[in-house]
Order: structure tokens, then sequence, then C-alpha cells
């Protein structure tokens, strides 16, 4: 029997849903309009007041946030609680220098927590369960995230974080995890290293792992259950809209149980910006209805995917939306960590290479693989192996230190990358997902 954190609204009629949305929609836009100047204004250059936004059927009226606006907006700019009110922050790792910081009350906490404890109960969490969480703590909210929800549920929460493969294996052994949560990555990291120490299915104590942060694939999704005889379950979320759970997936594993209730979805045009029906694909919009330090509205997350209202057979009535496809705009995700090539290239021009390099991801072992090729400049092409290395070794450093996490740096000579004629592809991702 299928159970539930809050089986009244997961399980709601579409015209419950609609009522609950429809009343803290024309509360949040009267929220921000008093609040937040920065929206306010774009509302009053879209022509919009809050006496337009009477029902959910109003929301296209609203004008679009961006990544943009989020930047331009840092670091107070669109906080919706006077600071005293609020009591966290939570941070993406950051573009061009400027992160996004998402702020929380304590209610917009409470709020996240129940989010994903319905994830944890999807996934077939009770109060016994003990619950390994290797995501990383920190600025990062899939730790806190998890961490939260497994608390509000009762759980026994492990809070390993990520790292230390070795140890994370001794913990799910010693204190029989039974659930495991961690990007996918690294749960097929840690899948191979049981394989290594001879550990088959029956060994391990884990049902259920939730995987989330980064795109995965079906394939992987079978490796990961296979290797360590669990269910692995999808769990979507972003740093502006809290963290993970703004979407979950239940046991029928084809696509993730939106929490509406507290997140309105649209799927738009990129292009356009027009509303696209449901179950067609376009770029994934959201509006949070009742968090309120960080309150934002129709933002664009650039994540690819469409939306369905097909009947669920775990009895949930949220929306589902399906497995990403891919994003709107050039950021890659290796091994769950935001990368953009316009990163990469400040730490080559500082380090005084030209801007000629490609990034080549790939996948091996359910692992990524992150390789830099860089030309040198003529002044800088040598013969002396030593100075090669201790020059890559120097970029690696610098690019651990941008990127957090670490790439494999070729230094190749001069001219050997071939030029462009039209706009330069700089990346080439070699996984299939
Ligand atoms: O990755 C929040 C999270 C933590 C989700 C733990 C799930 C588990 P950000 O670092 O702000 O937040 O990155 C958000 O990651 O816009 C997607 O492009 C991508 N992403 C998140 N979940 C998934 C997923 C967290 N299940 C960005 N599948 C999002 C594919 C995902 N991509």
């Amino acid at each position: 029997m299928e159970n539930y954190f809050q089986k009244e609204i997961e399980t709601a009629s579409p015209e419950q849903m609609k009522k609950i949305q429809d009343e803290k929609l024309v509360k949040q836009v009267k929220h921000v309009w008093d609040n937040v100047p920065y929206y306010r204004k774009k509302m009053e250059e879209a022509g919009v007041t809050p006496d337009d936004i009477k029902s959910r059927d109003d929301l296209h009226k609203l004008p679009f946030l961006s990544k943009a606006d989020l930047r331009l907006a840092y670091p107070y700019g669109l906080l919706g609680e006077p600071l005293e009110k609020c009591v966290r922050i939570h941070s993406t790792s950051g573009t061009t220098g400027k992160r996004v910081i998402a702020f929380y009350t304590q209610e917009d906490l409470d709020m996240w927590s129940d989010c994903t404890a319905r994830a944890l109960v999807a996934a077939g969490a009770t109060k016994e369960s003990v619950v390994q969480v290797s995501y990383g703590y920190g600025l990062f909210t899939g730790g806190a995230g998890l961490n939260d929800g497994s608390h509000k549920l009762g759980c026994l929460t492990v809070p390993t974080s990520s790292g230390s493969t070795d140890r994370q294996i001794m913990f799910i052994q010693d204190l029989e995890a039974s659930i495991l949560c961690c990007t996918p990555s690294y749960a097929a990291y840690l899948a191979e290293r049981m394989k290594e120490m001879g550990l088959s299915p029956d060994d391990i104590p884990l049902k259920a792992g939730i995987f989330g942060a980064e795109a995965w694939s079906e394939e992987m999704r079978r490796d990961i259950e296979k290797t360590m005889g669990i269910k692995a379950y999808d769990i979507y979320g972003l740093t502006e809209l809290s963290g993970p759970g703004v979407s979950f997936e239940c046991c029928e594993q084809s696509g993730m149980h939106i929490n509406e209730d507290h997140f309105i979805p649209e799927i738009i045009d990129p292009d356009t910006g027009e509303v696209l029906p449901d179950e067609t694909e376009g770029e994934l919009v959201f509006t949070a209805i009742d968090k309120t330090a960080f309150p934002i509205m129709r933002y664009r997350t650039r994540d690819i995917c469409s939306l369905s209202r097909k009947k669920c057979s775990c009895g949930r009535t949220l929306i589902k939306m399906g497995k990403l496809k891919g994003r709107s705009d050039d950021m890659l995700i290796i091994r769950g960590v935001n990368v953009f090539p316009s990163q990469i290239e400040t730490v080559l021009l500082n380090n005084g290479y030209p801007a000629n390099y490609q990034i080549i991801v790939g996948r091996v072992n359910n692992t990524d693989t992150f390789d830099i090729h860089v030309e040198m400049t003529p002044e800088m092409f040598t013969d002396n192996l030593g100075e090669v290395e201790s020059r890559q070794k120097k970029l690696v450093d610098d690019l651990k230190a941008m990127l957090g996490i670490k790439a494999k740096v070729t230094l190749v000579a001069p001219k050997s990358i071939t030029r462009s004629e039209g706009k330069a592809v700089r990346v080439i991702d070699n996984r299939k997902l």
C-alpha cells in the first residue's frame, strides 16, 4: 500500500489543487509587489498590478525572471523579508563570479523539508528508516535539504556528506542504512567500490536511493539498482526554488511529481516565451507561491522537459515532469557540479593562455570524465617535460579553486586546436544521456 507524507495534498483533486494555488498566488503577488521593488518595477514595466492576478489562469501576465535578473539583483535585490526574519542562506556554485544566494525564513525551511519528506516517503522511508545523506553539506542545498526532510520524518539521519567513499560504505553496512541520498554519479561510484570490495546486493542493506542534482540515464539507473540491489528514485530541484524536492519520483519511476502546492510549473517556448500545452517539450518555468524570503516568480530554469497530468498508479495527483532532456544554455553539469565554459576561459586567460581550448566531457564507469586541452603560446612551448607538468598542475589547481572539481589538463602545441570559422565549438560532450 502506498504511503504519503501529506496525503490530502498529494492526492488532492484538480479542483482542490487549483483552489490552493489560486489563493496562494494572489497572496504571493501582493507580497512581492509590496516587498520586492526589483520585481515590482518589472511588473510596472509589463503594465501588470496585483489586481490583474486573480487566479492561476492569470499567471502568464506576470513577467519572467531569469538567471541574469538574479545576478543583477545580487545579493539582496530579491529579498522579500527583513533580514532579521531570515535564518539561512544557500548558494549555487556560481557562474562568472556572482553566485545566486537564496534566503530562507524558518517557515520557508519548514515548507522545504515537507517537500523532501514527501520524496523520502515516496521512496519507502518511514520513521524506522536509517537515511544516509551523502550529498554535500554546506552552501549546496543537497545535504541540508534531504537532511531536514529525514529529520522531519523521524528517520535516523546519517549526515556523511560527500567523499570518503570507504567510510560511506562502512556506515551503510554498520548502521544498516536503508536509504541513500547522493548524486547519481556518486551513487555509481559507490556501487563500483562496493563491487570491488566483493559486496553482492545481498550484502548491502540499502533498499532505495534518492538521486538527483544532475542528469542521469535509465541505463545508469538500472546499473545502480542492480549492483546495490535497490530501487533508485530521481529527485529534482534548484537553489533558487529552495533546493531538492521541487519534484520527486514515486514507485512508478516515470517522471517526477511536482510539489505544485508550493511551486506552479509552466512549460514555455524558450525562444518566444509562449506557454506550451502539457506533454510538449520546452523550458521549465516555476513560480514559488508560498516561500516569502526569496519569492521568485515565473523563474526560467533553462531546464528542458515536458509536463504530464496522466493518471499515476501511486495515487498522487501532483503533476509530473519528465526526466530532464538538457538545458537551453551552455552550462555543463559535471559530477553534479555546474560548470560554465566561461569560468574555464577566465582561468586560462588569467594564466596567460590564449582562448584556444577544448572541453571534453565523457562518462567512464558511470563517472564523468572532464578533460581540458589547452594550447600553449609559442613562447610557452618547450621540450622541458618538468616545466610542462608544473604548468599543467597550476591550471588544475586554479580550475579546482574556480569550479570546485578537478579537471585533467593537457597542454598542447600552439595551433593544434582546430580554428572555427563560425561559432567556436569549445565543448565536446560525449556522454549519452
Ligand atoms: O542541484 C538541487 C538538488 C540537490 C536537486 C540534490 C536534487 C538533489 P542547483 O545546484 O541549484 O540545485 O542546480 C540546479 O541542477 O536547474 C538542473 O539543471 C540540475 N538538476 C537538478 N536535479 C536534477 C535532476 C540542485 N534530477 C540544476 N536531473 C537544475 C537532471 C537536475 N538535472
